[in-house]
């Protein structure tokens, strides 16, 4: 959340930084801003709404500068306000800030007993002001700012510029992203690889209470106890492509359109060795999963519901116990720990706060055997964790999440069967028939996506609903939840789920005929018991949505819609339906004029609490 991005060049860098908060839109778009260091004045523009606004009226006002710092903000404290909006000033030091600050209220007080007069409701303006005021001490702008983050609770990524030192910019980092991008002669800081593709794949991932200087001709790590220290240079393999929309109208679109390749590329390894491996969660795999007793899965929002459709895999085929929990509620009780078990966190970003919060948490409560799957490699979850998967499903920039879920499937689905087959409890045949299924689930994928025009047909029947239910069972109830909250975060209809045998004990009450009902009714064991509960449904004049398979025995009738998914896959049955739900969300969403991309309120790699 929160994008940032800074620049130091012997080019003009308002450009780089307007370019950059582009890029990073997708992670906060309340406001937007950038400060430049303008011979020895600060220049700052700010406005709320999106970049192009701000962008519009930096053109006019000119400006033009090699040294700067850009921010696009989702406001966590004080409102969307051009005040609050980002970079803050204070006394010619700005800086732009990710993350929350938890002592606020108390350092505001203690600066405004020295005199600071503030400007915003933000708790970030504290820290232009505390930096500011150890400046007045006499110290230097890095040694201002390593000296106020240690008196900040919280979490922050930072980046100051000061019109004393047109030379450098300086940053920090603790609990929330921030890298330093390696140019020709100029160097940048940014919250997301995405925001300085533009310049330079050369990057160098700081770590926790890390702080740098960046100069145009090189950069400076700190440790958290300030000692110069060197931090490993990587080469990003993300593209400039994946961050493109190409044909389609939105990100979202798109990432559901790329699920076929993004499974693919996810089960590459696995299909490449035609077995399950260890290996495949890391090198030294084996010797954690092999004494696993049980697995306990930490997660928030989309990646949850993966969980918890994993939780039926892992039970069903390794025959061990799962349990699945939303990581900001495991965060904060007293759980009692079996360090037998596995926690497996599961974070697109690999920066959730909750989630890194939670892993954390496991770990002091003694859990020794982490797994993370992840889309982002080198992210901060994965770091923290002994193994990992890396889903291969390319930058998700929609953000309703798409293509990150279906590839956690894949990787979950062959931690269940590699548990299993440590356990003993898969045979080759077994083996060798999951296999096939994964082999074959691009291609079912593919004609899921086919459905789009009928899809596309069913969304006006949602277009002007308030509410809309939905219902699943067993491994399908999860992909009912998905269903459920990609409506309501993209075309703010309320959606709930409900396991299809939950309803009578409640939420029948809701239906009668302004309530549509989709149900996700796969061919599989449960399907007469899912009938029976459309029947339930039918009795009260609600109207059914259906998705089925093709070989399943179901016909339409008076309220009862029906788009058949392909013949019924099995085990990975939960991927393919997911599908027809994401594209129900897109349509009515598209046909509701909503803003697909950049849903209200949301924003995207929740890294605040
Ligand atoms: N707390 C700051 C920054 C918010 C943020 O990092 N959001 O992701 C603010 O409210 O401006």
């Amino acid at each position: 959340m929160c994008g940032i991005v800074g620049a130091i060049a012997d080019r003009d860098v308002v450009p780089v930084l307007i370019e950059g908060l582009k890029r990073l839109e997708y992670r906060g778009y309340d406001s937007a801003g950038i400060a430049v260091v303008d011979g020895s004045d600060i220049r700052r523009v700010r406005r709320t709404g999106r970049v192009a606004e701000m962008e519009g009226a930096a053109g006019s006002e000119g400006f033009s500068a090699t040294l700067g710092i850009g921010h696009t903000r989702w406001a966590t404290h004080g409102g969307v306000t051009e005040s609050n909006a980002h970079p803050h000033v204070s006394h010619g030091v700005a800086l732009v800030h990710n993350g929350i600050i938890e002592n606020h209220e108390q350092q505001r007080e203690r600066l405004m007993a020295m005199g600071y007069a503030f400007e915003s409701q933000t708790d970030t303006e504290v820290i232009a002001h505390l930096i500011h005021h150890y400046l007045q001490g006499g110290d230097d702008l890095l040694g201002a700012l390593q000296r106020a983050v240690k008196e900040l609770h919280g979490a922050y990524a930072l980046a100051v510029v000061s019109r004393k030192e047109p030379g450098r910019m300086v940053c920090a980092r603790m609990g929330c992203p921030l890298l330093i991008g390696l140019g020709e002669g100029e160097n940048f800081v940014a919250s997301d690889v995405s925001a300085i593709l533009q310049a330079t794949r050369r990057v160098i991932f700081l770590e926790e209470g890390d702080t740098a200087e960046v100069r145009r001709d090189g950069v400076q790590v700190f440790d958290g106890d300030d000692q110069p220290v060197l931090r490993e240079e990587h080469l990003s393999d993300v593209s400039l492509s994946s961050l493109e929309l190409g044909p389609y109208r939105h990100f979202m679109q798109k990432e559901i359109h790329e699920q076929p390749r993004a499974l693919g590329d996810t089960m590459e390894a696995i299909i490449d060795a035609g077995v399950f491996e260890p290996t495949l969660f890391g090198k030294d795999a084996e010797a954690v999963l092999r004494g696993i007793e049980g697995v306990q899965i930490l997660a928030c929002g989309t990646s949850f519901y993966s969980g918890s459709v994993a939780r039926y895999w892992i039970e069903a085929i390794s025959g061990l116990p799962c349990s699945v929990e939303i990581a900001s509620e495991y965060r904060y009780r007293t759980a009692v720990a079996n360090p037998k078990h596995l926690v497996v966190t599961i974070s697109q970003s690999g920066e959730t706060l909750d989630t890194m919060e939670a892993l954390k948490y496991a770990k002091s409560l003694g859990h020794e055997h982490t797994l993370s799957i992840c889309n982002v490699p080198e992210s901060a979850i994965p770091r923290a964790s002994k193994l990992v998967f890396y889903t291969r499903a390319g930058a998700e920039i929609g953000v309703a999440s798409t293509k990150a879920f279906t590839t956690q499937l894949v990787g979950l689905f062959a931690l269940a069967a590699t548990l299993a087959k440590l356990n003993g409890r898969l045979s080759e045949e077994k083996e060798a028939e999951y296999i096939e299924a994964l082999r074959h689930l691009p291609g079912s994928v593919q004609h899921a996506l086919n459905l789009e025009p009928q899809i596309a047909l069913w969304s006006e029947s949602f277009t002007p609903r308030h509410h809309a239910l939905f219902l699943g069972r067993g491994v399908h109830y999860p992909i009912a939840l998905e269903g459920a909250l990609k409506l309501k975060e993209i075309s703010y209809i309320h959606a709930e789920a409900y396991p299809a045998g939950e309803l009578k004990h409640g939420p029948l009450a809701l239906v009668d005929d302004a309530m549509p009902v989709v149900v996700i009714a796969p061919n599989d064991s449960l399907l007469e018991k899912v009938k029976s509960n459309m029947q339930e449904v039918r009795a009260r004049g609600g109207e059914l949505f259906v998705f089925t398979d093709a070989d399943s025995n179901f016909s339409e009738s008076e309220g009862v819609h029906v788009i058949r998914t392909p013949r019924h896959v099995g085990v990975l049955s939960p991927i393919v339906h997911t599908i027809p739900v994401q594209l129900l969300a897109y349509h009515t969403a598209l046909a509701r004029g909503t803003d697909v991309d950049k849903p209200r309120n949301l924003a995207k790699s929740v890294t605040v609490e």
